[in-house]
């Protein structure tokens, strides 16, 4: 079984800026600037017999290119129950557009269909025990956080390796999209 998911890379610049917010004395585990990504899709364990016919189906989509900025903090799932702190990005048509393309094809390959809503985010921090009041303040800290735009040109899947000090992701496939 490989464990995949779809989502979008980013340049080593706006790695580097978002690796730049960490504040190492929170009980949290922190992404490395490797690890950053936007997921559109979380697949979960797949069979690998399957990986052609998926990567077959990805390869059809037909997307235009698309800048992506991304701007302001969030925390998922929500400020009272704080576990993920992540970047949130300038709404574009072409994201959420893609996202849905990718979606309908994979529940198409028979894949169970996504029924939460898709919130486009780059995780930045897995939070353990960070009190909602050092969480408030950093988003208050941060709450001018925006970062250029950057060309999206092309979309992944990516194969997650767990390991007990954090995941490593692996690109199996590039994907582009139309210029
Ligand atoms: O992009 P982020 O970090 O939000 O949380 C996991 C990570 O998302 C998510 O898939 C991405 C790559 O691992 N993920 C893991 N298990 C999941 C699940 N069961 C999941 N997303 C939805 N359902």
């Amino acid at each position: 079984m490989l464990r995949l998911f779809v989502a979008l890379d980013l340049p080593e610049d706006h790695r580097r800026r978002l690796y730049a917010l960490r504040d190492p004395s929170w009980k949290a585990r922190w992404a490395t600037p490797d690890q950053f990504h936007l997921t559109l899709r979380f697949l979960g364990p797949v069979e690998e017999d399957l990986l052609p016919e998926l990567t077959r189906t990805l390869a059809e989509i037909e997307a235009p290119a698309f800048e992506l900025a991304p701007r302001g903090l969030m925390v998922l799932p929500s400020l009272t129950r704080p576990r993920v702190l992540a970047a949130a990005v300038d709404p574009v048509p072409e994201l959420h557009a893609l996202q849905a393309e990718i979606e309908r094809r994979v529940v198409d390959l028979g894949f169970t269909p996504e029924d939460r809503p898709f919130r486009p985010h780059i995780t930045l921090a897995r939070l353990k025990q960070v009190p909602t009041a050092a969480v408030r303040s950093f988003l208050q800290r941060h709450r001018d956080f925006a970062l250029t735009p950057f060309p999206v040109r092309a979309f992944h899947l990516y194969e997650s390796h767990l390991h007990p000090d954090g995941a490593r992701y692996e690109i199996l496939h590039r994907f582009p999209l139309q210029p």
